[in-house]
């Protein structure tokens, strides 16, 4: 437990009493989704999260204080912001000084929930390396700082309009382990498979839970490269999948017209993500909403197994 950070009450009494608690990002609620889905899926994730036996931790920055578990007040106001900044774990300190609002990504949510004692992490899609990175070196830094944060992130994978081959490389180079959810394959997010073989899979939250205890246990060690974070990579179902032929049409209209356009940086990601949601006729916010709760589920079934674990 920290006493520098401001933990949500019942966060705290969970962390205390040994109990299980699923961290939540805020950037895909502020920037990911519109409103009011956003807020009807934080209203949906907290409660299959409880629904399992965990509790809920969203992380945000509000007036400038990073805070992990935001009540109900705080969570209305993210989910209404419009140009809330969107902060990286080097963003933080700038954030609090402004005593501004910001959205939490991957990077961020992961460094705070980690430094409080919290175990597993729920999200979307893993910011990654994208596609031209050998020129831009546009690569998100929730890989490097997941390389030294000791929790486990249910993720599905990260998006197709990343280069996704080229993101689980720099997850093994960095050092950040990576395993299949009852899968041999690394998701694209919105396709089950995303073209890359896993080395590891995991059948059960409690293999799961026994995977992080070892690691906890080298970190104590001072065994370095095995003390970070684990990806748990957990598919949709073959029959939630975004259709590949719609999704395949999509990723290539959407890169050409980027270019036609002269899209380029930070800009792309969101204008694809617009343009799939177009051309899918809202088939991709779907499947998006569906990803997120599966991860919320599973995050929680390995939290509650890890708190179970014999001490
Ligand atoms: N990928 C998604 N949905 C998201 C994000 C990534 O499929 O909402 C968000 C996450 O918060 C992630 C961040 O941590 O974007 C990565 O942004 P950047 O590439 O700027 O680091
Ligand atoms: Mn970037």
């Amino acid at each position: 437990m920290n006493g520098q950070l401001r933990i949500g009450e019942e966060v705290r009494d969970a962390l205390a009493s040994g109990g299980a608690v699923v961290a939540l990002e805020s950037t895909l609620l502020a920037h990911g989704l519109p409103f009011p889905e956003n807020e009807e899926l934080a209203r949906e994730l907290n409660a299959i999260i409880r629904g399992v036996g965990a509790v809920p931790a969203t992380v945000a920055v509000v007036a400038g204080e990073p805070i992990v578990g935001l009540d109900d007040a705080s969570m209305a106001r993210l989910v209404r912001s419009h140009g809330m900044a969107k902060l990286s774990a080097r963003d933080l300190p700038l954030a609090m000084a402004r005593g501004s609002d910001g959205a939490t990504t991957v990077a961020s949510t992961a460094a705070l929930s980690a430094a409080v004692g919290i175990k597993t992490f729920a999200t979307g899609g893993l910011g990654g390396v994208h596609r031209g990175a050998r020129e831009t070196y546009d690569e998100s830094a929730d890989l490097a700082t997941l390389s030294n944060t000791p929790l486990t992130v249910v993720c599905a994978g990260v998006k197709s309009l990343l280069d996704i081959s080229a993101t689980v490389e720099r997850l093994e180079t960095l050092n950040v382990a990576v395993a299949g959810y009852r899968t041999d394959r690394f998701p694209g997010f919105y396709r089950r498979d995303g073209g890359v073989a896993l080395d590891w899979t995991f059948d059960t939250p409690e293999s799961v839970a026994r995977a992080m205890r070892a690691r906890d246990r080298l970190r104590a060690a001072g065994v370095s490269g095995a003390g970070g974070a684990l990806v748990l990579a957990n598919p949709l179902p073959v029959e939630a999948e975004l259709d590949e032929v719609m999704h395949d049409a999509a990723l290539a209209s959407g890169l050409e017209a980027a270019t036609a356009q002269g899209i380029s940086g930070k800009a792309v990601t969101p204008f694809l993500l617009a343009h799939f949601h177009r051309v899918t006729g809202g088939e991709s916010l779907r499947v998006n909403l569906a990803i997120v709760r599966r991860n919320a589920r599973l995050a929680a079934e390995v939290a509650v197994a890890h708190a179970r674990l014999p001490k």
